[in-house]
């Protein structure tokens, strides 16, 4: 369909950028080291590998004080590196592979989206994650760009953007308010409140999965931005979406999340649609694990996203 027999492309992005935390950036090693390619194989598809992010001395980039514009932090390393990102993602959707990225920080979910909307106009994304991640340069809290690439992914507030950002201006898809919605909300800023009504997008909070259960909550989310049923979708993980209690090692953990199972039966849902044409893993990060347990519950909880995704079903 949208993904030819089985193949994958890994991306691999271990980017920091997007947030002042260290330690995110190991997390595709972390997940190689504990088997990502071994499962990916073993359920029967072929993986390509793309570094796109290789060339760069990232820890440099990070340190470098001037990359500043207003209250943003590192726009230019962001977009720089989210650019590579782009058009490694870009690639991966053009030779009909699915591009699985694994972060890294949620920054360069505003590469992958993008150049899933673009590749798959009509396509539909889901955003699962405790945060909303739509906030704009002017709304920003923190000043943290993980918190902002859904806003940029969309071309919200262009005028506000540090001109590092400039050539998202040109991508001619981008991704649009009824073609998104997020699953496990729980940490959302006043202006992003503002703009997910002022948009009307599709946000189910953890209100909503208490209120109608997982399976309810993510039929309405493809329902919404997928009303055919067949189209593709693109999902960002963002591991936080996940309670704590099984994903502890990650920067901006939030109380009362996803149950372990109510976040990968989300996974294994969208993969029996087969419309599955784009995944993100990312905020796994080992350096903030108080417990050598918490990095083994993290990463694998991430592994599990994955085989999920993959078409692993328990029987
Ligand atoms: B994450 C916050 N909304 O903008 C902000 O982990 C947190 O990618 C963003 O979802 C969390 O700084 C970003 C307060
Ligand atoms: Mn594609
Ligand atoms: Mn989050
Ligand atoms: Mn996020």
């Amino acid at each position: 369909k949208f993904v030819s027999a089985r193949k994958v492309t890994v991306i691999r992005a271990p980017f920091s950028g997007g947030q002042g935390k260290g330690g995110v950036e190991d997390g595709p090693d972390k997940m190689e080291e504990f088997g990502l390619l071994r499962d990916i194989a073993e359920l029967g598809w072929t993986a390509t590998v793309d570094d796109p992010l290789a060339k760069f001395d990232l820890a440099t980039l990070k340190a470098d004080p001037s990359d500043v514009y207003g209250n943003c932090k590192r726009p230019k390393m962001v977009s720089d590196c989210c650019r590579l990102i782009f058009d490694a993602a870009t690639a991966a959707h053009e030779n009909k592979t699915l591009p699985v990225t694994v972060g890294g920080d949620h920054s360069i979910g505003m590469a992958t989206i993008l150049a899933f909307a673009n590749a798959h106009p009509d396509g539909g994304i889901l955003w699962i994650d405790a945060h909303a991640d739509i906030n704009t340069p002017s709304t920003t809290p923190s000043g943290n760009l993980h918190g902002c690439p859904v806003a940029f992914a969309m071309g919200l507030e262009e005028d506000s953007w540090p001109p590092h950002f400039d050539w998202i201006k040109q991508v001619k898809h981008k991704v649009r308010p009824d073609r998104i919605a997020y699953i496990g909300l729980r940490d959302v800023d006043p202006g992003e409140k503002k703009l997910l009504k002022e948009l009307g997008i599709a946000a189910y909070s953890m209100y909503h999965v208490d209120k109608y259960g997982i399976n309810k909550v993510v039929e309405m989310a493809l329902q919404r931005v997928n009303p055919s049923g067949n189209k593709p979708v693109h999902v960002s993980y963002d591991v936080d979406a996940i309670d704590p209690l099984y994903v502890a090692a990650t920067g901006t953990p939030v109380r009362g999340g996803l149950s372990l199972r109510e976040g990968l039966f989300l996974v294994e849902e969208i993969a029996a649609t087969g419309n599955l044409a784009g995944l993100d893993i990312v905020e796994v990060n080992p350096a903030l694990a108080s417990t050598e347990t918490h990095i083994v519950d993290t990463v694998n909880a991430g592994l599990s996203i994955a085989r999920c995704a993959l078409g692993e079903t328990i029987l």
